[in-house]
C-alpha cells in the first residue's frame, strides 16, 4: 500500500516546482538581456545608434556642434598619408598648403576613378551663366557626385576639418588632367552672374589637391598677390608662368586652400589664379569649390 502524501512532501514538490521556474524565468532573463546587448552593440558599430556626448557643463551635444572636431583630430584614418602639417602662403588673398593632405593611394584612387569619364574642361559663360568651351581653359575633366563613396566621403570630410566649412557647402570633387601644353589662364573662381549662386550662393574658397608631382610647369599661379613672391623656397624650380605671381608647385598629395571672399564677405580680386601650362609630364588635380551656403547636389 502507498503512503499518502504528507504536508511535507507537497511542500517539498512545491517547492522543487518553484524553484525551477525561477530558474528558467532568471535564464530567460539573461538570454534577452544579451540578444539586446547584441543588438545594442551592432546597432551602435552601424552606425544606427550614437552615444550622446555630453560637454564638460553638463549639456549634450547637437547635430551641429563641434563632436567633428574631436572625432577628426583624434580618429581620423589618415595613418597612411606621410607626415603632415600646414604652411601660410599668403594673406592676400588667404591661401596655405597642406602637405601631404592626401595619401598616394588616395590620389591614385581619384584618377583611376575619374580616367573613363574624363571630358574636355568648359567654363562658366558670364553672359548666360553656362557652360561652355574656351581656350582659356585646355585641360580636361570630370565631377565627382558628392559623398559617392567611403574614401570621397573620407576626403570631403578632412576638407572639412581643414577649411571649416561643413561638407554639404562643398561642390562634388572636380578631377582635371592637363597633358603637356594645357593650361588654365587666370580666373575667379566667384561668378559674377545670378544664375550660377542660386544653389549654394557664392563659392568662398576652394581646395584644389594635387594627384600627380609634374616635372615642369603646371604651377597654381596668383598674379595678383601681394607681397614678394619670389622669397619663396621653390623659386628657382618655377617656369616663366609660375614667375608672374605667387605660385605653387604641384606636388603628389598636397592640397592648396585658397579664399574667393574675405573675412568681411566681400570678394577678393587678389585670388585671380590659374594653372600654367604643362611644360613636362603630367598634371592631375582635383578641385573642391566651397559654397556660402549648403549646395544641393
Ligand atoms: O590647376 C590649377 O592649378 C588651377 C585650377 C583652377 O584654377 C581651378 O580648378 O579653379
Amino acid at each position: 500500500m502507498m503512503a499518502k502524501p504528507g504536508r511535507y512532501s507537497r511542500f517539498q514538490q512545491n517547492k522543487k516546482f518553484s524553484s525551477s521556474t525561477f530558474s528558467s524565468t532568471c535564464t530567460l532573463a539573461l538570454a534577452l538581456l544579451f540578444m539586446l546587448s547584441v543588438l545594442l552593440l551592432m546597432l551602435l558599430a552601424l552606425g544606427i545608434l550614437s552615444l550622446p556626448i555630453t560637454s564638460s557643463d553638463g549639456s549634450s551635444s547637437k547635430a551641429n556642434d563641434l563632436s567633428n572636431f574631436v572625432r577628426t583630430t583624434t580618429s581620423d584614418k589618415i595613418d597612411e598619408r606621410e607626415e603632415h602639417w600646414t604652411e601660410v602662403i599668403s594673406w592676400e588673398p588667404r591661401a596655405f598648403i597642406y602637405r601631404n593632405f592626401l595619401s598616394k593611394d588616395e590620389c591614385e584612387y581619384l584618377i583611376n576613378l575619374a580616367k573613363p569619364h574624363m571630358e574636355k574642361s568648359t567654363v562658366v559663360d558670364s553672359e548666360t551663366g553656362k557652360s561652355k568651351d574656351s581656350r582659356v581653359r585646355t585641360s580636361s575633366g570630370t565631377f565627382l557626385k558628392r559623398g559617392r563613396d567611403k574614401i570621397v566621403r573620407n576626403i570631403e570630410q578632412r576638407i572639412s576639418d581643414f577649411t571649416f566649412m561643413p561638407v554639404e557647402h562643398g561642390e562634388g570633387l572636380q578631377v582635371l588632367h592637363y597633358e603637356v601644353g594645357q593650361k588654365y589662364e587666370p580666373h575667379y573662381d566667384y561668378f559674377n552672374d545670378e544664375f550660377n549662386t542660386r544653389n549654394g550662393g557664392q563659392r568662398i574658397a576652394t581646395v584644389l589637391m594635387y594627384l600627380s608631382d609634374v616635372e615642369e610647369g603646371g604651377e597654381t599661379v596668383f598674379p595678383a598677390a601681394t607681397g614678394n613672391f619670389s622669397n619663396v623656397p621653390w623659386w628657382n624650380e618655377l617656369s616663366e608662368c609660375g614667375k608672374k605671381g605667387l605660385s605653387v608647385k604641384p606636388k603628389m598629395g598636397d592640397a592648396l586652400l585658397f579664399w574667393s571672399m574675405r573675412p568681411d564677405g566681400t570678394l577678393d580680386p587678389s585670388s585671380l589664379h590659374g594653372g600654367c601650362p604643362v611644360i613636362k609630364g603630367n598634371k592631375w588635380s582635383s578641385t573642391k569649390w566651397i559654397r556660402v551656403n549648403e549646395y544641393k547636389t
